[in-house]
């Protein structure tokens, strides 16, 4: 591992604008809520776990975009999301942070790269492609817009953005990869067709096993395993059963097995630099519904910063005669 692996950098972004469910915006609450920081550094003794609260933001008042709903608070919250993503990778941690939708992976990716000197890739897990641009949304909702976003292929379809002139430099689709699909449009799969994107759908999952998926994945964005590794994790991946607390759910996705497993893997190589939690939506459901839906998100979580299913040996081992 290197030597930042167990220096974690925890940041909430209760933003919600990016589609119509408020809820959304309590993600970063509830997940604090189920112990979050505490189990975090409860993973071996040499996690250093640091909260950074809450991003706040104030509204730039930029003019409007064609169907992109609430296009100025999308932008504000970016900027602010960027700058702290940036500062914590910089203080020298992981930065995990907590959604909030999905459009703020806009902000978290671009603070990523900023921070760095090195190139980083992507791994997008989600049911959706979120692979819109204002042009071939059918919904107008930012959430499903970012990685068109953040796409150096794509930059060519969208209209002059003000307010985003900080957003650069953008990331080359081909260091991305999806995995758990299964609600793609019409658009965004010609995207993926046209532009040779690495999707790995539940199709794949189902023909391959997740394991050889998430090799195959890392294999093509990060061949020479040099990259830093940010991890834009999507809750609604997981299949309705596991994680019915969200704006969108589709049947027939990940199980949290799956999901774990991913993390795990991602936590081995040693080189996963950021990673975003979104669209867990406590308002959606029965009380249930969202502590389910809440579990899965930590556990998940604390796969990705080293949580291991095999159990930890002791911190130090008592004398023989005891057992
Ligand atoms: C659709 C759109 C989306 C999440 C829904 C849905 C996008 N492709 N993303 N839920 N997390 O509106 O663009
Ligand atoms: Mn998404
Ligand atoms: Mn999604």
């Amino acid at each position: 591992h290197n030597g930042n692996s167990s220096k974690i950098g925890v940041l909430g972004v209760p933003f919600n604008k990016g589609q119509p469910k408020l809820g959304v915006a309590k993600g970063p609450k509830v997940i604090r809520d189920a112990g979050l920081i505490q189990k975090l550094s409860e993973i071996h003794e040499l996690v250093d776990v640091k909260d950074y609260g809450d991003v706040s933001y104030n509204i730039n008042e930029v003019k409007e975009i064609l169907n992109m709903k609430e296009y100025p608070h999308f932008a504000s919250c970016n900027l602010e999301v960027s700058r702290n993503v940036e500062k914590i990778v910089k203080d020298g941690r992981i930065c995990l942070t907590l959604g909030g939708d999905h459009s703020i992976a806009v902000g978290t990716v671009d603070g990523h790269i900023k921070a760095k000197t090195e190139n980083i890739c992507i791994l997008w897990i989600d049911a959706h492609a979120d692979l819109n641009t204002n042009k071939t949304s059918s919904s107008g909702n930012v959430h499903g817009m970012p990685m068109a976003l953040l796409a150096r292929e794509l930059s060519d379809y969208w209209p002059y953005l003000p307010g985003m002139d900080w957003q650069k430099p953008v990331i080359s689709i081909r260091n991305v990869a999806y995995i758990g699909l299964r609600s793609v449009d019409s658009y965004e799969r010609l995207v993926i067709d046209r532009l040779g994107i690495t999707a790995f759908g539940m199709e794949d999952v189902e023909n391959y096993g997740i394991n050889t998926v998430v090799k195959m994945a890392l294999d093509r964005i990060d061949p020479e395993g040099r990259r830093s590794i940010h991890v834009s994790y999507d809750i609604d991946s997981l299949d309705s059963l596991e994680a019915p607390s969200t704006g969108t759910s589709v049947r027939g996705g990940l199980t949290l097995r799956e999901g774990i497993h991913i993390m795990e893997t991602i936590h081995k190589t040693g080189r996963l630099g950021a990673m975003d939690l979104v669209e867990v939506n406590p308002s959606i459901g029965s009380e249930k519904d969202v502590n389910r839906t809440v579990e899965a998100a930590v556990h998940v979580i604390l796969a990705a910063f080293g949580h291991s299913r095999r159990g930890l040996l002791p911190k130090t081992s008592l004398p023989l005669q005891t057992f």
